[in-house]
């Protein structure tokens, strides 16, 4: 059977699921976007993934058609008509079909899109052994130029750092912000430890302000550790005693290698590894 795709309010064959070449959210990456995941059938943190997606909207000037319960509902229908548990769901709002002209004004409807499909894991080892990853010289956009907390359609910044990882064997870059300082991975928020304090940039580094991320911060410090959101710097993480990734797909996935230096022990640190574990509880609940 094929896989049933949520566009506008009907569902359509994935072969049949598709939109006019006229959009703005192709000709310009003009429309919002989230990736959400669900573990045995029920939506992670689905109000918080909702409230991001509707600011990100407010923040480009565009209306999305749906109220916030009805879209919660579609999420779910789509999950159902699926038969999917443990998936992931991408949401995606565009402009609309329009001229071939900046002007928003002169688009239609804004295309409300729920792909629910299987997730593509990072290789399961990696997070036994953790990740290597490098530095991009692609720096994360400026806050004044396109906000990182907008989750825009508009990803190229993150897919050109994405591609110096891969050319250097990492699936994962770090990206530094227009201030040299660390911002966040291409696709994942970065946390460091260091004698026994979490410290992370704040969501004003030009960062994505992450739901695992805060997801991970409330945990840390229901555990009695203390969590710091502070500008981090790049040899803040070469000195730190661990560090760990947060995201949707990852989760919390260590990191014992960056630009080459070790990274404390060089093996997962006892921290991260109980992060990860409280993650996995808490998502599994
Ligand atoms: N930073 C950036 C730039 C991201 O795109 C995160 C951090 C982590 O945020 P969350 O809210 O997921 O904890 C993201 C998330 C995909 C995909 O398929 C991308 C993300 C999440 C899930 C899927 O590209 N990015």
């Amino acid at each position: 059977m094929s896989l049933k795709i949520f566009i506008n309010g009907r569902l359509y064959d994935k072969e049949d699921a598709k939109i006019s070449v006229y959009d703005h959210g192709l000709l310009y990456g003009d429309g919002v976007f989230e990736g959400l995941r669900s573990y045995g059938g029920k939506v992670f943190r689905l109000d918080e993934h909702l409230d991001r997606l509707y600011d990100s909207a407010k923040a480009i000037w565009l209306e999305i058609p749906l109220t916030k319960k009805a879209m919660a509902d579609a999420v779910k229908q789509t999950l159902q008509v699926n038969g999917l548990v443990d998936a992931y769901i991408r949401l995606v709002v565009t402009r609309g079909a329009g001229s071939l002209g900046l002007d928003p004004n002169r688009t239609s409807d804004p295309q409300v899109i729920i792909i629910a499909d299987k997730i593509q894991l990072y290789p399961p080892e990696l997070y036994e052994k953790g990740l290597e990853i490098i530095t991009a010289s692609t720096q994360r956009n400026h806050p004044a130029a396109l906000n990182a907390r907008i989750k825009s359609l508009n990803y190229l910044n993150n897919i050109l750092a994405k591609i110096e990882g891969l050319q250097a064997g990492c699936i994962e870059a770090l990206m530094l912000n227009h201030k040299g300082e660390v911002a966040e991975c291409t696709g994942d928020n970065i946390f460091l430890v260091h004698k026994g304090v979490i410290s992370t940039p704040p969501t004003d580094a030009g960062i994505l302000a992450g739901v695992t991320r805060q997801a991970v911060i409330d945990l840390a410090e229901q555990a009695g550790i203390t969590v710091r959101q502070v500008p981090l710097t790049r040899h803040d993480v070469y000195v730190a005693d661990e560090c760990f990734l947060t995201g949707t797909a990852a989760e919390v996935i260590p990191v014992v290698k960056v630009d080459q230096r070790l990274i404390g022990s060089g093996e997962p640190g006892p921290i991260s590894r109980k992060l990860q574990a409280r993650f996995h509880e808490l998502a599994n609940s």
